[in-house]
């Protein structure tokens, strides 16, 4: 309840009482004036909190340290030292990218955004983000993504990556490179978890922390000694998807969180918020949904002109300058700082009279204060029940010199000139480790820490006490995963008899079955972005519980009935609410629980299929580059087969954008037997056989009877195509239809339409993945072409569809450019029906006629087909399209 509704709602119990009260305010704001009663007000309200009054915390503060300066706790380490040591970092993580454009012209590269965070990744890396050593997993830690030149140069400091490598900094083709920002795909030793797309490592750390909650409140493992850390910039705050979750990671209480969001006050092209102050946004909303703020703005040497602000002059100027102004300082002169912060106010000229204009220049930002920055991190740390957010006010390109700092275009800067060099090697202090003739070419040297020099023991020495280096990935499965035991893939073999149910329904039963698997059940991770009940999904609530991290505390509406919405603190569904990014990053989560705590999970993702790669691709692009394992499931799939939904919701074309994610392994199931084929060998692919690739199932919300299982089809299905049903024998023409999804009952009736009305013998092929048929053709294609002295292979495509005779036409209910994958590969005639186009609202039946996929509509493209080849008179075509009543005038679908 806001101060203001409490105010109205409660009676004044006591007028007179209240009148003193507040005549006491007015007497003191008079008398000692408005910044000494804000004070006391304050204090009223912090004491009120000790209190445990409920009186609510402001969601904004002053512009200063949260942290009092008398509340910084001892540094227990040499500063010293660690400031020498970070000086090399910095040297070398310059080097670095300077060689690698001077080796490779324009190569790119970041050297401001290190810059400006160094001391914020050396807190972390000496005194509290652990590794693995000790056999446990360790911190994990979200490092900036063009922050990685400091990663790249702490590890090679401490003897973990050679000169050779460093030289191959974004030179990554020759196999001994090191790739520009954190990719595991590419160096799967060392990177844990991709962030350079802006935002995707935020909200995928948030959920991270959450998935280390599940997982220790479903008492799968003791996660209570991770924590996980995110470095982000503050422009990227402005992504949806780094703010878009902080309220779960608050009302959830994420205390194994921790963010650091570097405030240099600069994007890319400019001021992040030059007319107003990031730090104070970024606080309210942070506070607002629940999280503990601290905020280092300051360092040190502002300390004692804040303890001599008594009028509260100084503490007004830092509340009410805006951040465009800010960065001006930290590229002007002391003159101008004293003329333009200091200096209208004559008290404020007088509280820095005794320092020089060098001083004030070099006044430091919080972000740059070692020891501002260890008590900041202690107290994110030993803090209880809220996830912590640290505001570290800091300078883009800090140490670089002029050209640098503070300057709108440092971001894209890469190159540094003999000048620069030598300014920063004088500002870094390191006139005795670099030789001023060493830079005469352009290429700065390497600084190199000998083993068993002082800083080489120290900084080895602190990650030891860290339990070993970082970043590092090591997939250590401490908890292996068994798999099912008791075959509950097997009922769906026989098929539905005559019920009729959808493949939907049929995903959902076998998550039920691999839920209740004995041993193998716990590991099944259901999530749903608010769509159960569309899938019918819901019936798992109650069964397995909604996972809620602090129970149940109301009776629910629905509680009579047997399939209540049942919330659990060990609950095995992750209901995310409608956040496809955040379901995104669960499912992430807990694909890649293998690799981060040696807990493999086995995720299912359901969601609505246009809302998938259309909406979050760039998500399931960075879990393939994290190497996840599991199962994405676009449900209420199909252009067609989700009839009443219309343009938003109609889903044409996710088998086409997944295929361009190489790991994805897609399939579009017709039947219950080939989803509970393809699950169970996904299964084996990913769990067993340890292959870094996940899956992505279309599932559909039509009813009709499941077929058997025909024998002999499990390769052919995982292959992604074989014979389903063999042509009638004794008519005049052949031809094939290959059918995938729903799109087989449209194909069916077409084949005995044919074979009935045409005379002609089509048989029915089932594919369930073009896309892995185009792969094995692609890979046969180029061993071909870069193996001529050999004997040609043939892709399996090819020769499967070399069986038949006659034309080929192939329908789905996605573009034709799906099953047109195959059309190179194909050796008959080929003709692709589609559902090119918008969707829109209609019934099923209407939508396929208006795509042109349906019965008469497969007829017709056979016919013209085999009117191609001369095998029919084209009078034929002409009766068949008069007879199925079809426009041939309409315009294309697509065109309108
Ligand atoms: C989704 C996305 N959009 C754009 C970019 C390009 N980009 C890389 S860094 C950057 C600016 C980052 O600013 P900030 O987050 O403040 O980081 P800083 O370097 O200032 O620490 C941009 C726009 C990107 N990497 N990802
Ligand atoms: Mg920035």
């Amino acid at each position: 309840m806001t101060t203001d509704s409490f105010l109205s709602q409660l009676p004044d119990i006591d007028p007179d009482e209240t009148s003193e009260w507040l005549e006491s305010l007015d007497a003191l704001t008079a008398s000692a004036g408005k910044t000494r009663a804000r004070y006391l007000l304050g204090r009223l309200n912090q004491h009120g909190r000790q209190l445990q009054l409920g009186n609510s915390e402001a969601i904004s503060t002053d512009y200063v340290n949260t942290i009092p300066t008398e509340q910084q706790p001892f540094f227990p380490g040499d500063e010293n030292l660690e400031r020498k040591i970070r000086a090399f970092i910095r040297w070398n993580a310059a080097a670095m990218v300077v060689r690698a454009n001077k080796k490779a012209d324009n190569i790119g590269g970041h050297l401001s955004t290190f810059a400006s965070s160094a001391p914020l990744y050396d807190v972390g890396f000496n005194w509290f983000s652990r590794g693995k050593d000790n056999g446990t997993p360790g911190d994990a830690v979200y490092f900036q993504g063009h922050a990685a030149p400091g990663i790249y140069a702490r590890a090679f400091l401490e003897g973990r990556l050679d000169e050779e490598k460093l030289d191959n900094f974004r030179i990554e083709v020759g196999g001994n490179g090191l790739s520009s920002y954190p990719h595991p795909r590419l160096m799967p030793d060392f990177w844990e978890y991709p962030t350079v797309s802006m935002g995707l490592g935020p909200i995928n750390s948030l959920y991270h922390a959450r998935f280390l909650k599940y997982l220790h409140n479903r008492q799968l493992e003791d996660t209570s000694q991770s924590r996980v850390w995110a470095f982000l910039g503050d422009g990227e705050t402005d992504e949806p998807e780094s703010l878009g979750s902080i309220s779960l990671a608050g009302y959830q209480g994420l205390d194994n969180l921790t963010w650091v969001v570097n405030c240099n006050l600069q994007r890319l092209d400019g001021p992040v918020r030059g007319n107003h102050k990031i730090i104070q946004e970024l606080e309210a909303r942070f506070r607002g949904s629940g999280w503990n703020v601290i905020k280092v703005v300051w360092g040190g040497r502002w300390d004692e002109l804040l303890q001599r602000d008594v009028d509260g002059v100084l503490l007004n100027k830092m509340n009410t300058t805006v951040d465009g102004e800010f960065q001006r300082y930290a590229v002007d002169s002391g003159a101008y700082i004293r003329e333009k912060f200091f200096g209208p106010d004559p008290r404020l000229r007088r509280l820095v009279e005794h320092l020089s204009d060098d001083d004030l220049r070099t006044l430091p930002r919080g972000g740059h204060d070692y020891q501002k920055l260890f008590a900041a991190y202690k107290a994110a740390v030993e803090h209880e029940g809220q996830p912590t957010v640290i505001l570290a006010k800091t300078v883009k390109g800090w140490t670089l010199g002029e050209g640098f700092e503070g300057r709108n275009a440092t971001h894209q800067i890469k190159k540094m000139s003999k000048t620069q060099l030598m300014d920063l090697r004088q500002r870094l202090r390191l006139e005795d480790y670099i030789n001023p003739s060493d830079l005469e070419d352009g290429v700065p040297p390497y600084i190199k820490l000998p083993h068993g020099s002082v800083e080489h023991q120290y900084m080895v020495q602190r990650r030891v006490a860290l339990d070993g280096p970082l970043p590092e990935r090591k997939v250590n499965i401490r908890r292996p995963l068994d798999m099912p035991t008791s075959s509950p893939f097997k009922a769906f073999e026989a098929g539905s008899g005559t019920r009729e149910v959808s493949t939907t329904m049929v995903l959902t039963a076998l998550i039920r079955e691999l839920m209740r698997e004995e041993g193998f059940g716990e590991r099944v991770v259901p999530i749903v972005p608010d769509e159960a009940r569309t899938f019918g999904m819901d019936s798992l609530f109650k069964e397995f519980g909604i996972y809620a991290p602090f129970g149940q505390k109301y009776e629910p509406v629905d509680h009579e009935l047997l399939l209540s919405y049942s919330e659990d603190s060990d609950g095995q569904f992750l209901e995310e609410g409608i956040s496809e990014a955040g379901g995104l990053a669960s499912w992430t989560a807990a694909a890649t629980s293998y690799a981060h705590q040696g807990v493999p999970m086995v995720p299912f993702f359901v969601f609505y299929s246009m809302f998938g790669f259309q909406r979050v691709g760039d998500l399931i692009w960075s879990a393939a580059d994290s190497r996840a394992r599991g199962f994405l499931v676009g449900a209420t799939a199909g252009r067609t087969t989700l009839a009443g939904e219309g343009l938003q919701h109609a889903d044409g074309h996710s088998p086409l954008l997944g295929s361009t994610v190489p790991a994805c392994q897609i399939y579009d199931p017709s039947f219950a037997y080939e989803l509970a084929v393809i699950v169970e060998d996904g299964l084996k692919r990913m769990y067993v056989d340890n292959e870094d690739i996940f899956y992505y199932l279309t599932v559909y919300n039509e009813n009709f009877v499941q077929p058997p299982e025909p024998a002999g089809v499990r390769q052919g299905i995982l292959d992604g195509l074989y014979r389903w049903e063999k042509a009638p024998e004794g008519k005049a023409n052949q031809a094939a239809i290959i059918f995938a999804g729903p799109a087989n009952l449209a194909a069916r009736q077409a084949a005995v339409e044919l074979g009935e009305r045409w005379d002609v013998g089509a048989e029915l092929w089932s594919a369930p993945s073009f896309k892995r048929l185009r792969e094995e053709a692609l890979e046969v294609e180029r061993w071909n072409r870069l193996n001529p002295a050999s004997e040609p292979r043939k892709p399996l495509v090819t020769s499967l569809l070399e069986e038949g005779e006659g034309p080929i036409v192939a329908v789905t209910d996605y573009l034709r450019a799906v099953p047109e994958q195959i059309l190179s590969f194909s050796p008959r005639p080929f003709l692709a029906l589609g559902t090119d186009g918008y969707g829109r609202s209609d019934t099923r039946e209407a939508l396929r006629s208006f795509f042109e996929t349906d019965m008469p509509n497969i007829v017709v493209a056979v016919l013209a087909q085999l009117a191609n080849e001369g095998k029919i008179d084209r009078s034929v075509v002409a009766k068949a399209v008069e007879h199925y009543e079809i426009d041939g005038d309409a315009p294309a679908p697509w065109t309108h």
